[in-house]
């Protein structure tokens, strides 16, 4: 409480701005050509699911053409869609892996 701006009469609240860092969510894509199993064992690897769990994500992306896999920091985020991206075009598969601020 206080005026620390004094003069207005209005009460106002100091508030120490905490801000923490934007998440980013990394979102699989759909294509016509990437088999199954690799995607399933891409979201294994690379983001730590069972698999049970990936497979139930990779019939997601498989149906409805996109899902968020994973919510993490900038550069977390950043590190996963490189290794998907390049795992995909090592085995010349066109999986498509990109990243959005949330
Ligand atoms: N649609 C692919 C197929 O039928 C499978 C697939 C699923 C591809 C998820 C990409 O992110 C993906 N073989």
């Amino acid at each position: 409480s206080g005026d620390p701006e004094g003069e207005t009469g209005v009460i106002t609240k100091a508030k120490p701005k905490t801000k923490r860092p934007p998440l980013y969510k990394v979102l699989l894509l759909n294509d016509d050509y990437t088999p199954m199993e690799f995607v399933v064992h891409v979201l294994e690897r690379f983001f730590g699911m069972s698999h049970a769990q990936a497979f139930e994500i990779m019939l997601v992306v498989h149906k409805k053409g996109v899902a968020v896999v994973g919510v993490f920091s900038f550069e977390v985020a950043e590190t996963k869609v490189a290794q998907v991206m390049d795992f995909a075009r090592r085995h010349q598969h066109p999986l498509q892996c990109t990243m959005e601020k949330e």
